[in-house]
C-alpha cells in the first residue's frame, strides 16, 4: 500500500498490522509466506485478528475523525466506475433519477422499496470525513444522507440477519459491483446512505443518486450507485463469496478497517 494517511491512522494500522503479523509469524514461520492455501488461511486469520484488535482498540462505536469546512478538498476524485454504462442506469440518469428506488429486503420483517424522494426527505445527517482509497489517495468531503440504522429500523431486521449486501447498478470487468458489511458497521453512528456531497446532489462520478459512507473502512467498501440492500445471514453465499467486488476479483480484505 502506498497510501499516506495521517499519523493517527498510520499508527493504528501499523499497530494492528504488526500485532497480527507477529501472530502470523508464530503460526507459519517466516519462510512460509507463499501463495499457498496455508498462507491464505493465515491471512484470513490475521484479518479476523485485525477486526478484533481494531474493534478492541477503537471500540465498536468509536467515530472516524470529522474535519472542519476549511479542510474540504477541492474535489473528491471519482474512482472505479465514474459513469455507469448499464442501460437501466443510463435511463434513470437521463430523467434525473426521478424513478430511482432503493429496495431493502432479505432477512427483514418489512421489505420496502423507498423512492429517492422519500430517502431525501428523511431526517438527514452531515459529516466532513476523509475517504482513503487503497490506490494511494485520500480526499475530504462533506457528506449528507440518511443514517443507515434508521433505515434498518424502518424495515426491521430479523434476528437471523448478520450482514448487509449492497447491490450496485454498475458493472466492472468481472461483473456487477457489490459490497457487504456487518451490523456493527451498519449501525455505526456515521454510517449513512449519502445523497449529497459538499451541499450538492451527488454527482454521477461519486455514486449518484445513493452511495454508502462507512467511515471506518477503506474506500472500496463505500458502495456507489446502490439500488438494493439485502440483509443476509452469511455474505459468503452471495456473488463470488468474498463479500465484495474487489474481495472476489483481487483478494482484497473483507474487513478493511482504518
Ligand atoms: N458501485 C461502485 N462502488 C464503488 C466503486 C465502483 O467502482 N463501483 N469503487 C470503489 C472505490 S475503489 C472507491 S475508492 C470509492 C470511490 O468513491 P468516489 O468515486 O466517490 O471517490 O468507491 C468505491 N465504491
Ligand atoms: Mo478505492
Amino acid at each position: 500500500m502506498n497510501a499516506k494517511p495521517p499519523a493517527t491512522i498510520l499508527t493504528r494500522r501499523a499497530l494492528v498490522g504488526s500485532l497480527s503479523l507477529a501472530a502470523g509469524g508464530l503460526l507459519t514461520g517466516c519462510d512460509a509466506l507463499t501463495a499457498n492455501q496455508g498462507w491464505r488461511d493465515t491471512l484470513r486469520l490475521a484479518e479476523t485478528g485485525n477486526m478484533a484488535l481494531q474493534r478492541g482498540l477503537l471500540g465498536q462505536d468509536g467515530l472516524a475523525r470529522e474535519y472542519s469546512p476549511r479542510d474540504i478538498s477541492r474535489s473528491v476524485p471519482a474512482n472505479g466506475t465514474r459513469a455507469p454504462s448499464d442501460a437501466d442506469y443510463l435511463r434513470q440518469a437521463a430523467t434525473g433519477f426521478s424513478d430511482w428506488t432503493l429496495s431493502i429486503d432479505g432477512l427483514v420483517e418489512r421489505p420496502t422499496r423507498f423512492a429517492l424522494g422519500q430517502i431525501r426527505s428523511m431526517p438527514r445527517q452531515t459529516q466532513i470525513t476523509r475517504h482513503d482509497c487503497v490506490e494511494g489517495w485520500s480526499a475530504i468531503g462533506k457528506w449528507t444522507g440518511v443514517n443507515l440504522a434508521a433505515l434498518l429500523d424502518a424495515v426491521k431486521l430479523r434476528d437471523s440477519a448478520r450482514y448487509l449486501v449492497f447491490h450496485c447498478a454498475d458493472s466492472l470487468r468481472a461483473g456487477p459491483y457489490y459490497e457487504s458489511i456487518d451490523l456493527v458497521d451498519a449501525r455505526h453512528a456515521q454510517t449513512m446512505i449519502a445523497w449529497a456531497l459538499n451541499d450538492e446532489l451527488l454527482p454521477i462520478g461519486n455514486g449518484a443518486p445513493l452511495r454508502l459512507r462507512v467511515e471506518r473502512q477503506l474506500g472500496y467498501k463505500h458502495a456507489k450507485y446502490i439500488r438494493r440492500i439485502e440483509a443476509v445471514a452469511d455474505y459468503r453465499l452471495s456473488y463470488g463469496g468474498g463479500g465484495g467486488y474487489w474481495e472476489d476479483a483481487a483478494g482484497y480484505e473483507w474487513y478493511a478497517g482504518i
